[in-house]
């Protein structure tokens, strides 16, 4: 039977998932939100409910929890959000969005969120609380790791290696084989033809190394 749901943040990428799941006519409770002007409020007819103190009310086995929080550049507050609950014993909903397209043997982790146009296909592994973002493709045989991520538009080729708390910006485009590492941030619409180290950030066709480096 598929509990009822909260959503933890009631912003933009909020309305993504409350568009994916109503699609998938998920039961949704309502929302959590940090900011005290959005409660009470309707989100696309979904109730605010208060803060993260209001998803306590709930026994963890008697509901599921959506990540509504997005991430740009590092996703640091998303990861924080969703193990702050996991160590309460709550569990996460996959989230797909029923127009992406996915293989049969693909392995979602918990909490992954595939959205509308998305496609993901055979041999590949998408982790823990990851984002496939609005018509991004994932190529045969990718492991792309946990709090990754992929923006919208992204095409990632073949056999791509990316680790875990990596943002790849809106349209950036990955060939086969690259490996990207943990914490990286890859600018929008680079083209990214050498690996990448991890706490880097590259940019630029073809994507090099820039400056800073991630803290
Ligand atoms: O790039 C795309 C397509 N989407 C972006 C997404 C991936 O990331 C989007 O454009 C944004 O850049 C971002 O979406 P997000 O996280 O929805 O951004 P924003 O619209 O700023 O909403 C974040 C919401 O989370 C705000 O309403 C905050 O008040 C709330 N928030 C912050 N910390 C929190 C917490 N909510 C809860 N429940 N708990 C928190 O700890």
């Amino acid at each position: 039977m598929n509990l009822p749901v909260i959503i933890l943040g009631g912003g933009g990428h909020a309305k993504v998932l409350i568009e994916a799941l109503k699609t998938s006519k998920r039961t949704i409770l309502g929302i959590t939100d940090a900011d005290p002007a959005k409660h009470n409020m309707l989100i696309m007819g979904i109730p605010v409910l208060g803060d993260d103190g209001a998803v306590l009310h709930h026994l963890p086995g008697s509901i599921r929890l959506v990540n509504g929080m997005g991430s740009v550049n590092v996703p640091r507050a998303r990861t924080a959000l969703f193990e702050k609950f996991k160590s309460k014993g709550y569990a996460f909903v996959t989230v797909v969005h029923p127009s992406a397209v996915i293989a049969s043997d693909v392995a979602l982790g918990e909490g992954a969120q595939i959205m509308a146009g998305a496609v993901i296909q055979p041999g590949s592994t998408i982790g823990m609380n990851t984002i496939v973002n609005t018509k991004a493709s994932v190529d045969h045989d990718c492991s792309i790791g946990d709090h990754v991520h992929i923006s919208p538009g992204v095409t990632l080729s073949g056999d791509i290696r990316v680790a875990d708390e990596v943002h790849l910006g809106t349209g950036a485009t990955v060939i086969q084989g690259i490996r990207i590492g943990r914490n990286s941030l890859i600018g929008a619409g680079s083209v990214v033809v050498t690996d990448v180290p991890e706490n880097t950030e590259y940019a630029g066709v073809p994507a090099r190394q820039r400056a800073s480096k991630i803290s």
